[in-house]
């Protein structure tokens, strides 16, 4: 028989460069959310990606920021407490060859410790072929045993090198979960973040950064579609009447996108109905974090 190998990747990163759309362009589905608003990832979210090399466990996390809420507190220590467990790290930079101080403090964490890392230029699609030898040069300066892959995450490129170079790291190992399984979220879950997705992508400015999403009802009739309420949480009432908008237009677009969303995920048709609510002050309320989800103890 075959030995297979196996282990935990964590995926770790400056906020915004990709980390959510690698994982997920890596699994082949859609499982984490993604904007191009910073710190869109706010819990560890774990995939699975299986074939007949092995088991590989993605961890993705909340990209290193300096926190400014107990939310903050809480999405840094999600990042921190991934790199524990990780049998290897998958460090995703922007192709650009200036190097800034979060990726250097990013690094000098890295080389205290004693596990493989893999630098992953992401984004490769948005640079010329000649621009990307000076990133590579400049990174691979940075930590000398570090393997450089450059990827987009957006069309795919380069993202079987890396899990070529994973698979080559990872040690021996058995398949821990059987091959069916993809994430350790539950589609209630999934829900709410496309939900906050749909809300991120349609609204500007702070406002996003101080939503959250609770489902408070997820049913399925006997022909399959699905009954969905959800709550999305703002910190003002002024944030509310933004969120609902004019005549109830925003929050109509806002439910429209997660429902196609929650479509493609479910594979059937969706019955979603969005309550907006103010819960003031929500990012810094230790028991709101936690009925939220967004607790420390897990
Ligand atoms: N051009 C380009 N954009 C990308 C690529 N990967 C991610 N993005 C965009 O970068 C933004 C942040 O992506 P996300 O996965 O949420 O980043 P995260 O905060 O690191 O998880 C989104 O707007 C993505 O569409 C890529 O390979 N190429
Ligand atoms: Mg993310």
């Amino acid at each position: 028989m075959n030995k297979t190998r196996s282990g935990f990747a964590a995926i770790i990163g400056r906020p915004n460069v990709g980390k959510s759309t690698l994982m997920n362009r890596l699994i082949g589905q859609k499982i984490a959310i993604t904007s191009d608003k910073p710190q869109t990832t706010r819990n560890r979210i774990q995939t699975v990606y299986t074939d007949e090399r092995g088991q590989i466990v993605f961890l993705d996390t909340p990209g290193m920021h300096q926190a400014r809420t107990k939310l903050g507190d809480y999405m840094m220590d999600a990042a921190r407490g991934t790199l524990g467990d990780a049998d290897i790290v998958i460090w995703l930079v922007e192709p650009s060859p200036y190097i800034g101080a979060g990726d250097r403090d990013i690094a000098a964490s890295l080389s205290g410790m004693d596990i493989p890392v893999i630098i992953v230029i992401n984004k490769i699609d948005s640079v010329k072929k000649e621009d990307l030898l000076p990133v590579m040069a400049a990174f691979g300066q940075l930590i000398g045993a570090a393997e450089i892959i450059p990827v987009s995450a957006r069309t795919g490129e380069g993202c079987d090198e890396l899990l070529r170079a994973v698979f080559d790291r990872l040690s021996e190992g058995p398949l821990y979960y059987d091959d069916e399984t993809v994430t350790d979220q539950t589609m209630r879950q999934i829900a709410g973040e496309l939900v906050r997705e749909a809300a991120l992508r349609s609204l500007r400015d702070e406002i996003p950064h101080g939503i959250a999403v609770e489902v408070t009802r997820m049913t399925s009739r006997e022909n399959g579609m699905y009954d969905i309420e959800a709550d999305i949480i703002c910190e003002r009432d002024s944030h509310k009447g933004i969120i609902i908008g004019r005549g109830g237009s925003m929050l109509k677009k806002i439910g429209s996108a997660a429902r196609r969303g929650i479509e493609d995920m479910t594979q059937e048709r969706v019955n979603l109905r969005l309550f907006v609510k103010v819960r003031r002050d929500w990012r810094d309320n230790e028991t709101l974090l936690k009925e939220l989800g967004y607790s420390r103890e897990k």
